[in-house]
């Protein structure tokens, strides 16, 4: 095709001459870096994202300049995790478990019950099997930076209270796009359907499902609330966020700015689990005040429910790979001051 071709001669010639403009425009300009995620403002996802974005413009005197986009307006997790792998879009933090088809090994962190506070998260997630689950994401075209706490999650429903894992038969519940997820709520015996986080509000009001698990922070911060009366308390696994960068993007900067996205990701991780933990403490009274009924599992249902739930690791190991499983236990063990 003669057309194309001098349309890229063109377009090569172009970019020849194009080039050392670009570099002078560049010292000038801002960078800019287009921060998404999907909560809202008023989140403590929202808030830390303001942390970080503070940080880097202070710390780079204004030549680094972050546009904090929430509430899913650049898409859900998995499209914004597309557009940083083209290059499209520099930054976001979103569910480690929403990046499972693209890194199957994050399917560690949808383990029930792997973590039994948040001690234990924080020591496995900030040390050297966090930093290997983490190193899988540039060949895949995306730079992990550090994983900042969703929380343990819990369970909402418009239908009656969840006591033990019989109660799930016939609720239909919202789960992350995720096949752990999936598996373990269709063994508990739910109607499992999973669906983006940003389609979930409606999905909720409209009863297109009953129910959805989630951290107290998200069941306030996103007003599920008014559309959910019953909340039960069953801390069946805790979920990280993850910062991440598009690789494209990232190769492109030079050794200073990496490093201040780095220190700014790791001031904003301390600052987000501290406010997380503090708004987690208060917001089932929260909740309580806003309407919801509470209902806390007794121990014996939550052994129950957890050992139904082993059913699941099986698949997990397999997914991740046996090495790294064994490798998470010894480790959990270790933590718990076993041999
Ligand atoms: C926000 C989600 C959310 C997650 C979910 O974009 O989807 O339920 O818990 O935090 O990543």
């Amino acid at each position: 095709m003669p057309n194309i071709r001098r349309t890229l001669l063109a377009a090569t010639a172009c970019a020849v001459f194009a080039s050392p403009m670009l570099a002078v425009a560049q010292d000038i300009k801002p960078r800019l870096i287009r921060f998404g995620y999907g909560l809202n403002e008023q989140s403590n996802q929202g808030r830390a994202v303001k942390v970080f974005a503070d940080h880097v413009e202070k710390a780079s005197g204004g030549k680094m300049k972050v546009r904090a986009i929430g509430a899913a307006a650049l898409g859900p997790d998995t499209q914004m995790q597309q557009a940083l792998i083209g290059g499209a879009q520099e930054m976001m933090v979103g569910s480690t478990a929403t990046l499972v088809g693209i890194t199957k090994e994050m399917a560690l962190w949808d383990t029930p019950f792997l973590f039994n506070n948040s001690k234990e998260a924080d020591a496995i997630l900030d040390g050297p099997i966090g930093k290997k689950v983490m190193d899988k994401l540039p060949e895949k075209g995306l730079v992990g930076l550090v994983y900042w706490e969703n929380g343990f999650r819990n369970l909402t429903n418009s239908k009656r209270p969840v006591q033990k894992f019989e109660d799930f038969e016939g609720i239909k519940l919202r789960v992350m796009q995720n096949n752990v997820f999936l598996e373990s709520f269709r063994t508990l015996g739910a109607n499992a359907v999973p669906m983006p986080f940003s389609e979930l509000f409606t999905a909720l009001e409209t009863k297109t499902v009953d129910g959805q698990e989630n951290p107290y922070n998200t069941i306030l911060s996103s007003k599920f609330y008014e559309v959910q009366k019953y909340l039960s308390v069953t801390n069946h696994v805790y979920s990280p966020w993850i910062v991440t960068v598009s690789k494209k993007w990232w190769d492109q900067l030079s050794k200073d700015e990496q490093k201040i996205l780095r220190d700014a990701a790791v001031i904003s991780r301390d600052f987000e689990r501290k406010d997380t933990r503090e708004e987690a403490g208060k917001a089932l009274a929260d909740l309580k005040g806003k309407g919801m009924q509470i209902n806390e599992l007794s121990p014996a249902e939550t052994a129950r429910m957890r050992d139904k739930l082993t059913a699941v690791n099986a698949t997990i190991a397999t997914n991740v790979g046996m090495d790294l499983w064994n490798e998470t236990q010894a480790a959990l063990a270790k933590l718990r001051g076993g041999k």
